[in-house]
């Protein structure tokens, strides 16, 4: 059964995302925004107080990798914590009053389903293509922004498979249509990977520092700082390519050059002692103090509408 301190396997996750999405009608739906490579269908859940009108967004997902489970478990955790707080906490009430939040809460569920049965190491898609033996591309590589141009590798041996053609994933295609045709709505992208402490922003591409560079900057800050506050945790806050390394083709260049401002890279617990393998005891206080540091971002985005 489903437990929001375990690491769920897709088919747990599978009924949740059908028992959660039927549990409140008036906060959230969910919708199926394409198939993976294996057929797995992709679910996108709405959260935010039903309107006749069409609100700001956010848009959140989990996954992107496959072993680190941490990612995926915040998500769970996130759409838990709007259901149970909404009406009583001020700030997430009037964040799903004003706006909707959607969350992805596995993108590879290929590669997720298969750090489960497999290889706990797993981190790309599972897709394949004849005249290689070799399975998946990184769909942190794969995105359409300075594609496979630096931090990535065009050998699909490689864990940082670019892909053989930006969007050739089909989840990440996915995304991006989702994203596109959303994109007049989108004011924030946010993305859950592990492991290292990290809240980064663009660039990762380029050293070239973004046009918004401050704002994220102060906002990325801001948001580390309320990390902090409940046990400690220190993360370290700056773009990508000077603060963990440079590599093209990620989906948070993509969606801040698309034009979703707001844009941002969660590299969640631990710095290194367990890294992917994160005990379960973690899930709890990780995902507690990252939900301050999110709704930080979401409550600034929200003020700057
Ligand atoms: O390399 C990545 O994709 C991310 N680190 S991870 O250890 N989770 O694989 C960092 C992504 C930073 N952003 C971009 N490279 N665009
Ligand atoms: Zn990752
Ligand atoms: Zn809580």
């Amino acid at each position: 059964t489903h437990s929001y301190t375990k690491y769920n396997s897709w088919d747990k996750i599978q009924s949740w995302i059908a028992s959660v999405s039927s549990s409140n009608p008036n906060l959230i739906s969910r919708q199926v925004i394409g198939n993976t490579y294996e057929g797995r269908p992709m679910n996108v859940l709405k959260l935010g107080k039903k309107s006749s009108s069409t609100k700001p967004a956010i848009f959140l997902d989990c996954g992107i990798h496959a072993r680190e489970w941490i990612s995926t478990a915040f998500c769970q955790w996130f759409v838990k914590e709007a259901l149970s707080t909404y009406g009583s906490d001020s700030q997430m009430t009037s964040l799903l009053d004003q706006m909707d939040v959607f969350v992805l809460p596995v993108f590879n569920i290929d590669g997720y389903d298969y750090t489960h049965k497999s290889n706990r190491m797993w981190r790309k898609t599972r897709s394949r293509r004849s005249g290689s033996s070799c399975i998946g591309a990184d769909p942190n590589r794969n995105f359409d922004a300075g594609w496979c141009s630096l931090g990535a590798s065009s050998n699909p041996c490689s864990d940082t498979f670019c892909g053989y053609t930006p969007e050739s994933e089909i989840e990440v295609k996915n995304v991006a249509e989702f994203i596109r045709r959303n994109k007049s709505i989108m004011k924030a992208y946010i993305t859950i990977h592990s492991y290292s402490q990290l809240l980064l922003f663009p660039y990762s591409y380029t050293y070239e520092l973004a046009a918004d560079h401050s704002e994220l900057l102060k906002v990325a800050e801001g948001a580390s700082a309320a990390l902090r506050s409940l046990y400690g945790t220190r993360y370290t806050s700056g773009p990508g390519a000077a603060t963990i390394y440079p590599a093209a083709g990620g989906s948070d260049d993509w969606a801040y050059d698309l034009g979703v401002k707001y844009s941002y890279t969660f590299e969640l617990r631990d710095t290194g002692r367990y890294g992917f393998l994160l005990p379960e005891s973690q899930i709890k206080p990780t995902c507690e103090e990252t939900m301050l540091a999110v709704k930080y971002i979401a409550a600034y985005v929200q003020k700057n509408l």
